[in-house]
């Protein structure tokens, strides 16, 4: 099966996790990914968190399947040589690294625009070019707290709390793939590259849309009624943490089912969906609610609210999350249980869809990782194993045009 992007080669100068999150899915889906590593340490995350010594640690393995690895000390004049030539036959570079660390090594837009005018250059930063911060390096949590997400996640009487999910990184990564696949198209019409930029906090601050819908609603109202604050609760003038709510209009929260005691995930998240009150109340053996005016609207259930989760809980006391989610199904309620990433990785739906992977690796024999997200009626992606540290430097440099020899000068004088 042929691939839609095979035939895009691209360079590959990131690191961590928001950059190579990136250029992983552009790889899966055809594209010649050049990983660029320092030689002798290459991508920091090879050696972060270990699980086994002296192999590559899986924050690198599952951030960098379907790639190949070229070492190449872009700081030497050998090396920038290697690099001038790679860019003169590429069509995106990437990068995330600090800001103007690309610039200090001679390759500003202006010279990569010159020495290749087709060339795509994309980049992440924490802060977006111009803004008061943009001289900062940034890490995850650091995006989550300044793009929003943290000071809206959470419960209202803890701390701003960032999420599990890599709102920062991995999501800023999806949104510079889409840059890029969009720069490639417009490079179709005008025959020019350019310059995609997405920066972190932009990034966790498209994804908090509904908060800053949220914002403008307080300001103008006063309250927020979908919120576990409304109507009992305070509001200031920012939007709340709150904790589990829905946060649009069906009503939502995490619910105990049969062993929360002692199984930390023994858990639903049950959605009150209008449609489904009348269901709901006979699966619950309430009946009457159906029609008593204090339950009949969601607007009339909301100051009942957590009366109506504790009814549901006493109801889920005696059934597993996976016996509730098979009754409530069947009422067309939107629920799920709460799942473990143990349980994630062992589920047989997505082994079968490709999205929890084995994969084969050198040095570790298999690991998991998650693998595309995207189905296509067309293409499967096949994830492969991430490159070892300069598994491809040789036969890169050979593809370049590099004689055996000049190859050996080029490790000899530590360039590679
Ligand atoms: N050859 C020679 N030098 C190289 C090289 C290579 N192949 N690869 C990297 N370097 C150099 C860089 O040029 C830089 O040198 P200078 O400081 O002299 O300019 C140096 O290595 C360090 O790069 P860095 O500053 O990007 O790395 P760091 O570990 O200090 O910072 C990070 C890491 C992530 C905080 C920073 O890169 C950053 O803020 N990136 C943008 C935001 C981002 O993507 N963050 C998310 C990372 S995922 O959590």
């Amino acid at each position: 099966m042929s691939k839609p992007l095979e035939g895009i080669k691209i360079i590959d100068f990131t690191h961590v996790q928001a950059g190579p999150a990136c250029t992983q899915l552009l790889a899966w889906f055809g594209a010649d990914v050049i990983k660029v590593e320092r030689p002798g340490s290459g991508d920091v995350t090879r050696n972060q968190l270990r699980d086994i010594p002296d192999a590559d640690a899986l924050y690198f393995t599952m951030l960098n399947s379907n790639k190949r690895s070229l070492t190449l000390d872009t700081k030497t004049p050998e090396g920038k040589e290697v690099l001038e030539k790679l860019v003169k036959e590429s069509d995106v570079l990437v990068e995330n690294f600090a800001p103007g660390a690309l610039d200090r090594m001679g390759f500003t837009w202006e010279r990569l625009n010159e020495l290749n005018p087709k060339l795509i250059v994309a980049s992440v930063k924490g802060f977006s070019d111009g803004h008061h911060y943009d001289d900062l390096k940034v890490y995850e949590n650091v995006a989550q707290c300044a793009g929003g997400a943290a000071s809206t996640t959470g419960f209202w009487d803890g701390p701003p709390t960032v999420s599990a999910a890599a709102l920062g990184d991995s999501n800023t990564g999806m949104h510079l793939a889409i840059g890029i696949l969009t720069a490639l198209i417009g490079r179709g019409q005008t025959g020019r590259g350019q310059k995609v930029a997405v920066s972190m906090q932009d990034s966790v601050i498209n994804l908090c849309r509904v908060k800053l819908r949220d914002q403008q609603r307080l300001d103008r109202v006063g309250y927020l009624e979908e919120y576990p604050q409304y109507p009992h609760g305070e509001f200031s003038d920012v939007v709340p943490r709150g904790g589990n709510a829905g946060g649009g209009g069906q009503p939502g929260w995490v619910l105990k089912c049969k062993g929360w005691e002692t199984d930390p995930n023994a858990y639903i998240y049950f959605t009150i969906q209008g449609h489904a009150w009348e269901p709901i109340c006979r699966a619950l053996g309430k009946p009457e609610w159906i029609s008593d005016p204090n339950y009949a609207t969601a607007q009339a259930r909301q100051p009942h609210i957590f009366d109506i989760f504790a009814t549901i809980e006493a109801w889920l006391a005696d059934k597993t999350k996976y016996e509730a989610v098979d009754i409530l199904r069947k009422f067309d309620i939107p629920c799920a249980p709460v799942l473990s990433m143990k349980e994630i990785a062992n589920d047989p739906s997505l082994r079968a869809s490709g999205t929890i992977v084995e994969v084969p690796h050198k040095e570790r024999g298999t690991y998991l990782t998650v693998g595309s997200p995207i189905k296509f009626s067309g293409l499967k992606p096949e994830i492969t194993g991430s490159p070892l540290l300069g598994e491809h430097t040789d036969e890169i440099l050979s593809e370049l045009g590099y004689s055996k020899d000049q190859i050996a000068n080029l490790h000899t004088s530590r360039s590679v």
